[in-house]
Order: structure tokens, then C-alpha cells, then sequence
């Protein structure tokens, strides 16, 4: 396959959140990247809510993705999921779960929106294997349709209260919301002891569908001199949309998604690139002038700070690691994916910065702003 000279491979990611056949979410992961200057995405692969939560404070500047394992979360729940997503907020990352998803529609469906998890819900970004064929696109993206159908609305919250009584002290005060995010609009809907005697309160309604013609934005794209948190400011939240990456090469020894495989896989993303976000692959993917997917490539680590790249590393479950040199510099890819690599360190936001440094470095080398 050959990709190495597709113009996305050269491309800024400022350059690309505006070519055509771009997602709203992929935009808006382009220039949240691009602002904040990392390619680097955290796997939290780590068991309690505790946990999640910590190391996602922890190394949230550094990161521009947080991809999750829900079910090896021995106590995820709603304050989880509330829980990242209001760092997740404050912070300026997406979320992913990555529930590799590979059952037929019906089944995955239920599995992306409904059990425990309620992924749709709370996770811009998931992903899936083709082997079911097509319809688990199809399938996911209908649920995905209807879950921001039910969600993404624009509540505003209004009122009406009685005049004043002697009693005014136990009047909540309720927070009119407008939040992209339907984890702080339920909030409000369940605020406690309401006295709704004295408060009237008045809904409208509105949906948002994805688009991939891409919204320019003048006040990010071009360079007018504003610092990062202005410009994060200015970028605002992450957009209520979905979006999914197709699993099209793995890092593991002897995976199978190889050859005509992943070029199946990538026929099938291009028929859905208002959901298809791009790709989890060792390789950049793009190869017709049309496209503009985002591989996001784990099997990422760092020899030890001061120790030279040496031999091939791995651990004993056949997991395969390159350098985020190798993986953005010379195969073209987008986001760098790290574990353990980050997780296992003594100071997790320092390597984290380690990391971020490096992706950065060989993407500024990779589109000519560095010289080697
Ligand atoms: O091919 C793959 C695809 C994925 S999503 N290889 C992977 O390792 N992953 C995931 O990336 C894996 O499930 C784990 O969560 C993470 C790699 O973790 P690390 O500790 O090896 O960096």
C-alpha cells in the first residue's frame, strides 16, 4: 500500500480540521491538538474509578486523547463517567473507550448504548473490528444518531417563581443550562428538593446533526498571536457528536489485519466519513485524494529518559512497541496511544510530558516545521 506521499502526510493538523470531508468531532480533535501541541494519547488502563480519575487530572494538559478500558473498571458507574467528563472539560481532551467492538448490529447497538457501560453516552469516540462486515458501521452509527437525538439539546431552563414568601430561604436557586454536555443537563433535571409549587420550568428543544463539510474558524486557524488558553477558550467544548475508529492493523505479534483486510477496512470507512473518524493502524491510511482519516497507533513506548532506542521492546503477552519517532515521523500517523509506558513511571505527568514532547517533535520534523 502506498501511503507514504498522500498531501495529509505533510499537512499541519490546523491545515487539515479544513479540508473537506472533515467531521465536526475530527475538526474539532484537530485544532484541540494543534492548540495545545500534543499528538499523545493516555491508555488508562487502570481498575478503579479512583484511579481513572487521578491519573486523568493528573496528565490531562499533556494529553489531547483519554482512551479507557470501562470494563476492567471494577467500580464504574455514573460518578465515573460524570467524573471524566468534567475533567475531561476542564482540561480539553476527548474521550475514548476502547470496546472493540465486533458483533452484529442488533448486538452491538445495545452493547454501545444500554448495560452499565452506556458508552455512547459519555465517550466522543469508540471503535470497532470489521469482521462482521459493514452493518457494524451502519449499526453503531444509527445508535450513535439517536443517542445525540436524545441528548444533544439545547435545554433552557427558565424560572418562574411566586413572589416572595417567607419562605424564599428554601428556594434552590437552579442553574440554567446550556452545557454541550448531557451528563451536566441531568444534573440540573434532578436537582433535589425543588419546590415546584413556586418554579415553573420551560424546555426547548433542538438537534444537531454531524456534517463534513468543516466549519472554518478564522478566530482559531490563523495565528493572531493568542495564547494556548485563549484559544481554548475560544475553541470551546468538545461538540456532543460520535465518532468511530475502525481497527485496521494491530500492534500485537501475528494479528491477523493485515493485507486485504485493512484495505477493507478502509473501503468501508470511506463510505462513512461522517462517522468514520479514521483508523487504529500502524500506518497512515490515507491514499485517494479524499481522504483525511486520523491514525491513532498504540504499541508506543520510550526506552528509559537517557537511555538511547536500542532493541525492539515488548512485554510477554506479544505486545510490540516503536518510538513515537518511528510510528509519527516515518509511518505517517496521527495520534501516539501510551500505557504502561506513562501509567508505570514514578512521576506519571513529567513522562507524560516526555511523550508529548516527543510525538510533537516528530510531527513538526514530519510536516517540514523542524528540521531533522
Ligand atoms: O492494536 C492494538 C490496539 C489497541 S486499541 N494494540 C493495543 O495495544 N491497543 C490498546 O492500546 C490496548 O488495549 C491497550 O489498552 C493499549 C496499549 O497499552 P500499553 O500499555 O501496551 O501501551
Amino acid at each position: 500500500m502506498s501511503t507514504a506521499r498522500h498531501p495529509t502526510w505533510t499537512c499541519s493538523y490546523r491545515e487539515r480540521a479544513v479540508l473537506p470531508n472533515t467531521s465536526s468531532l475530527a475538526a474539532y480533535l484537530l485544532r484541540l491538538i494543534a492548540i495545545k501541541k500534543t499528538n499523545l494519547c493516555l491508555s488508562a488502563d487502570v481498575t478503579t474509578t479512583a484511579e481513572l480519575l487521578a491519573i486523568a487530572e493528573e496528565v490531562g494538559d499533556s494529553i489531547c486523547v483519554l482512551k479507557t478500558h470501562a470494563d476492567i473498571v471494577s467500580d464504574f458507574s455514573d460518578r465515573t463517567m460524570k467524573g471524566l467528563r468534567d475533567i475531561a472539560r476542564r482540561k480539553h481532551f476527548l474521550i475514548f473507550e476502547d470496546r472493540k467492538f465486533a458483533d452484529i448490529g442488533e448486538t452491538v447497538q445495545k452493547q454501545y448504548t444500554g448495560g452499565p457501560l452506556r458508552i455512547a453516552r459519555w465517550a466522543e469516540i469508540t471503535n470497532a473490528h470489521i469482521l462482521p462486515g459493514p452493518a457494524i458501521v451502519t449499526a453503531l452509527r444509527e445508535a450513535a444518531a439517536s443517542t445525540i437525538a436524545s441528548y444533544n439539546t439545547a435545554v433552557h431552563t427558565e424560572i418562574t417563581a411566586s413572589p416572595p414568601t417567607d419562605h424564599d430561604d428554601d428556594h434552590d436557586v437552579v442553574p440554567s443550562s446550556t452545557s454541550a454536555d448531557p451528563l451536566e443537563r441531568l444534573d440540573v433535571s434532578h436537582a433535589p428538593d425543588r419546590k415546584h409549587s413556586v418554579v415553573s420550568i420551560s424546555t426547548t428543544i433542538s438537534t444537531r446533526t454531524e456534517s463534513i463539510s468543516p466549519h472554518p474558524r478564522p478566530d482559531i486557524d490563523h495565528d493572531d498571536g493568542a495564547d494556548t488558553l485563549a484559544l481554548l477558550e475560544r475553541l470551546g467544548e468538545a461538540p456532543y457528536l460520535r465518532s468511530l475508529l475502525l481497527l485496521a492493523e494491530m500492534s500485537s505479534e501475528g494479528h491477523l489485519l493485515t493485507g486485504a483486510y485493512t484495505a477493507t477496512c478502509v473501503q468501508i470507512a470511506r463510505a462513512h466519513r461522517d462517522f468514520v473518524m479514521g483508523f487504529i493502524a500502524q500506518h497512515a491510511l490515507n491514499s485517494e485524494p479524499a481522504d483525511n482519516f486520523i491514525t491513532m497507533s498504540p504499541g508506543v513506548q520510550l526506552p528509559p529518559a537517557g537511555q538511547k532506542d536500542g532493541k525492539k521492546l515488548g512485554d510477554a503477552l506479544g505486545q510490540q512497541y516503536n518510538s513515537p519517532r518511528k510510528i509519527v515521523l516515518e509511518q505517517g500517523c496521527d495520534v501516539i496511544i501510551v500505557g504502561r509506558g506513562i501509567l508505570k513511571a514514578a512521576d506519571r505527568r513529567e513522562e507524560a510530558e516526555r511523550y508529548r514532547r516527543e510525538g510533537w517533535r516528530a510531527y513538526e520534523e514530519r510536516v517540514g516545521l523542524l528540521k531533522a
